[in-house]
């Protein structure tokens, strides 16, 4: 074994399990590991890295930024900040952004601001709210979060949880209707949910979900952490059937690859209920991540990622489906957010990993059962090829 990897498990808490290799340089879709061998990233860190491994506008915006200031906290205005935000607002058509660092942290501030609009504007009667969330659902860590999660293993240990949420099964807009009582605040959901096995809804869901909590007054909020900038064909998840979130939250591939940064999107009427001193982060909107949220935007915008991977989506999912053999149940997706299921019982997703980064292809079981294909949104059409090969190549010696 690497002595590297005999260090990392020596001083790294254990809370991950990672593949065999150590990487120790990456460009554009590939990565290096410290023998100088290459890999395809088909992983993207979660779609953080959907931008590619040190995209040069990025790494340019980056260094520009460092060279001048990098973190002065939100008690003074930053000449970086306004831009980042003003591009934001228009692009996606929002008032305002509140811009925080993780994921789990900017669904941490929209349950928030959901709750705080509920008693402030909805005029839900104290510590009443109740928010909604989908069965299987992944919106991070935090102990409220993990507290909405049905995930035995997330949440186990980690009691007690707030209370006010209440689960619906994913897909089911009935369910959701049922659930809606007027102390309802927000529900909240991701438009393709990842963690749970790249699990799409039934077509329509989303639109039916935006019109039934429009109905009741309830907020929706779009996790679009993964599924957002580009990564599923659109610019947003939500764009594939023409919804408008009460607030979007976003993260990943917002810090380009190069840093962790995410942003809450809303409108004045949802925003306006937190002043100075309600909610914030030492980190939240420093001038680095604005420099480099920005950049993000634009690149997605400027080199097209969205129709980019809608078109090497279909590439691969086309590539993928021609291949048949008795482990492979589904395989379904949107874009370049694609999930191989397996039957576990011809072989386990870690050793399915595995037998991938030995034939240089980086990616990552959910569930034991999911192999998920979430490639750079930059990647040549000739590297998807060249990842179809692989696949086909690993499954014929299952
Ligand atoms: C881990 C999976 C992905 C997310 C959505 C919020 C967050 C995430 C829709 C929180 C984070 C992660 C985190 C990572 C593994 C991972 C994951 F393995 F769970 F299945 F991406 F699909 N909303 N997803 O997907 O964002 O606070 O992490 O920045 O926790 O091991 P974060």
């Amino acid at each position: 074994m690497s002595t590297i990897i005999k260090r990392e498990e020596q001083f790294c808490a254990h809370n991950y399990h990672p593949l065999p290799v150590v990487l120790v340089k990456g460009e554009g879709a590939l990565v290096w590991d410290e023998n100088g061998r290459e890999y395809i990233d088909m992983m993207s860190a979660y779609s953080a890295v959907s931008h590619g491994h040190r995209h040069p506008k990025i790494v340019k915006a980056l260094e520009t930024q460092l060279s001048r200031l990098a973190i002065v906290s939100r008690s003074y205005y930053t000449d970086v900040l306004a831009d980042f935000l003003e591009y934001a607002c228009k692009l996606f058509a929002y008032d305002r952004g509140l811009p925080m660092n993780t994921g789990a942290e900017a669904v941490e501030t929209a349950l928030k601001l959901a709750r705080k609009w509920g008693y402030k504007v909805k005029k839900v009667p104290a510590d009443k709210a109740e928010i909604i969330a989908c069965r299987n659902n992944f919106h991070g860590r935090t102990i409220a979060i993990v507290g909405m999660s049905t995930e035995d293993q997330y949440r186990d240990g980690f009691g007690p949880f707030p209370a006010g949420f209440n689960m619906v099964p994913y897909g089911d807009v009935e369910a959701l209707d049922k659930a809606i009582t007027p102390n309802t605040v927000a529900f909240i959901v991701e438009p393709i949910q990842g963690e749970a096995g790249i699990m799409l809804p039934p077509e329509g869901y989303l639109k039916q979900c935006a019109e039934l909590c429009k109905r009741h007054n309830v907020l929706l909020i779009a996790d679009e952490i993964q599924t957002g900038l580009g990564r599923t064909g659109k610019r947003l998840a939500c764009d594939h059937e023409g919804v408008r979130p009460d607030l979007v939250v976003l993260g990943k591939a917002l810090g380009g690859g190069v840093l962790p940064i995410s942003l809450v999107l809303a409108d004045d009427a949802i925003m306006s209920v937190l002043h100075p001193g309600d909610h914030g982060s030492t980190f939240g909107g420093y001038a680095l991540a604005a420099a480099v949220g920005l950049a993000a935007l634009k690149t997605v915008e400027e080199e097209k990622l969205a129709e980019r991977a809608e078109v090497l989506g279909e590439r691969l999912m086309k590539g993928l489906k021609a291949i048949s053999h008795p482990a492979i149940r589904d395989i379904r997706g949107k874009g370049l957010m694609i999930g191989i299921e397996i039957d576990p019982k011809i072989i386990h997703g870690h050793d399915l990993a595995e037998k991938f980064l030995q034939h240089g292809i980086l990616t990552k079981e959910t569930h034991h059962v999911v192999m998920r294909l979430a490639p750079p949104l930059v990647i040549s059409e000739a590297l998807i090829d060249k990842a179809i090969e692989v696949v086909k190549q690993v499954f014929s010696e299952i």
